[in-house]
């Protein structure tokens, strides 16, 4: 991130003698990233003396409840009516790793009508400048909580602390799959330098995010790889489906399947890799690719989905056979 005009605007208001009330939130099903990026400046704003409420979407994946943070943080989809008083109490709205409130249908009937200033802090890419009164935008960046990194830096860096380095640290790492993607340039590196100098135990924090599947989760992967993988050889491609049927054999918790679409490109011969993985209200589509192959373009064009080169998803409204046909199609057509 440079210390750029718009940096200057947020300090300005972050570092204003008024006590702002400020909602921040972040994207459904949350991942890595959305909770660092939300929960590192949340703790920040407070440690500045804002009142501040952070709002995530829906639940939240086990591995990641131990984020410092995530206790005092709500559920919108728990409690809908005390989330939209909050928002509507707020003056400011800080949305991270999201870009767009229309796309974040979870929240979108509340936030829509929002009257507060609105603040959008993202690495997608295509943001919709007009939607937000102040955007935050850097699509070269790692990840959300790389620029939430470098604005609390740029403010003022004596609020760092070991809780605000762990939120990041999850961010960054989880969110360029322990640095698979996204590590061409040694910003986030010297960022991850930072961060155990302040404290974070990285062995601590991989084996919470990492290595806390439950038994059921565990043969939930092993399950998709053994009996439900496809590779399509000639394409570089594999997909892996799971009905909400086989979800429920395994006591499906949200996070279950998070992971298992990167495990087809252990393969050799696999560039492209999907997961099709049908939910209660919808089809999520996953899609994860090596280096070259864009799997953006694919999820945007093909299922009106984004994300990035490496690292893209949709969600989908038809059935499954649909979904698995038209991804076949796009496979056949791009690669
Ligand atoms: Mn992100």
């Amino acid at each position: 991130m440079k210390n750029n005009a718009k940096l200057l605007k947020l300090k300005s208001i972050f570092m204003s003698k008024k006590k702002h009330k400020i909602v921040v939130t972040t994207h459904k099903n949350p991942d890595g990233d959305a909770l660092g990026s939300s929960l590192a400046l949340s703790r920040f704003l407070k440690k500045i003396g804002h009142n501040v409420n952070t709002i995530i979407p829906d639940a939240i994946p086990s591995f990641y409840k131990w984020m410092p943070g995530i206790d005092d943080s709500y559920i919108f989809d728990n409690d809908h009516e005390l989330c939209d008083s909050l928002i509507s109490d707020s003056d400011i709205f800080i949305a991270t790793d999201f870009n767009s409130l229309t796309r974040n249908l979870k929240m979108s009937c509340s936030t829509q009508s929002i009257k507060a200033f609105s603040i959008c802090i993202d690495h997608h890419l295509n943001p919709p400048e007009d939607e937000w009164n102040l955007l935050i935008s850097d699509t070269k960046v790692s990840s959300t909580s790389e620029i939430i990194y470098d604005i609390i830096d740029f403010i003022n860096p004596s609020m760092f602390d070991k809780e605000i380095a762990e939120c990041i640290y999850t961010g960054i790492y989880t969110d360029t799959n322990k640095f698979f993607h996204c590590c061409d340039h040694s910003h986030p590196y010297e960022i991850m330098t930072n961060l155990i100098k302040m404290g974070v135990n990285v062995n601590k924090i991989n084996n919470l995010i990492y290595n806390s599947y439950t038994y059921d989760r565990f043969k939930l992967l092993g399950y998709s790889i053994y009996k439900k993988l496809n590779f399509i050889e000639n394409k570089g491609a594999a997909y892996i489906i799971l009905t909400q049927k086989e979800l429920q054999k395994f006591n499906y918790e949200p996070g279950y399947t998070e992971g298992i679409v990167s495990m087809p490109l252990s393969i050799e011969k696999v560039n492209i890799s999907a997961l099709i993985s049908e939910r209660k209200d919808r089809i999520k589509i996953s899609l994860r690719s090596k280096t070259n192959y864009d799997v953006r373009y694919l999820a945007q064009r093909y299922f009106n989905g984004g994300g990035h080169k490496n690292a893209s998803g949709a969600d989908f409204y038809g059935s499954l056979d649909d979904a698995e046909k038209i991804l076949l199609k796009a496979i056949e057509e791009l690669f």
